[in-house]
């Protein structure tokens, strides 16, 4: 029948690498923060893990570089429903950086703080594991200031709020505690594959 045909032959398939409520932004790359966008050199850029490990240990620009390098091939998903696909990101995985301190046996959240005082925080079993890097470029460039340069954390398999910008470091905590966005009604971790945007979801 001309109806059923016309219905089944038109209907799309939805791309099985989108979570449910997200579409495909393409080639748009929206710029989203809270604050102002700050410009940060890379002769003033650090990156600090403290809180509950044994030392804190802070890398310059030129120290974070000489590590070994990791990359990001995959999408992004942020809560406003935008998606990306086949980004790829370069830069040094969290699991390296933790490398070099001694978590306390509490250790269990991160706080991921930002040179401007953002703030998101995450269970440890987020950032480890090869989920999470801080990167420095995108698709072969240097990550533009907008979009969170010099570096910026990436934890791709949650909702893009986590993914601090112009990251400053990570903070070890024993028990969790809401960042910026979690204080505002966001989710507190942000599964996209479960939809975790808002608290109570
Ligand atoms: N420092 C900082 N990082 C941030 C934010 C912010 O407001 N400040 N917003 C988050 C949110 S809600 C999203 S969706 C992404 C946006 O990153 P983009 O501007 O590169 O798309 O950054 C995240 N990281
Ligand atoms: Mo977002």
């Amino acid at each position: 029948m001309a109806i059923t045909r016309g219905f089944t032959g038109r209907r799309k398939t939805r791309d099985p690498r989108l979570p449910p409520g997200q579409y495909d932004a393409g080639a748009d790359w929206p710029v989203l923060n809270a604050e102002a966008t700050p410009r940060i050199g890379t002769d003033r850029w650090t990156f600090t893990i403290d809180g509950l490990v044994e030392q804190p240990v802070s890398w310059t620009w030129a120290e974070i570089q000489a590590l070994p390098r990791s990359r990001y091939e995959g999408a992004i998903h942020c809560v406003t429903t935008w998606s990306k696909f086949d980004m790829t990101f370069d830069g040094v995985s969290v699991d390296t950086l933790l490398e070099a301190v001694s978590l306390s046996p509490d250790a269990a959240y991160v706080m991921a703080t930002s040179h401007t005082g953002y703030a998101t925080n995450l269970p440890l079993e987020d950032v480890t594991g090869g989920k999470a890097w801080v990167v420095w470029t995108v698709d072969g460039s240097p990550l533009t200031t907008e979009h969170g340069g010099p570096a910026r954390l990436l934890v791709p398999h949650l909702y893009f709020w986590k993914s601090a910008k112009w990251v400053s470091g990570l903070r070890v905590m024993a028990s969790d505690e809401p960042g910026f966005w979690e204080r505002n009604g966001y989710h507190d971790r942000g599964d996209p594959w479960l939809e975790q945007r808002y608290q109570g979801d």
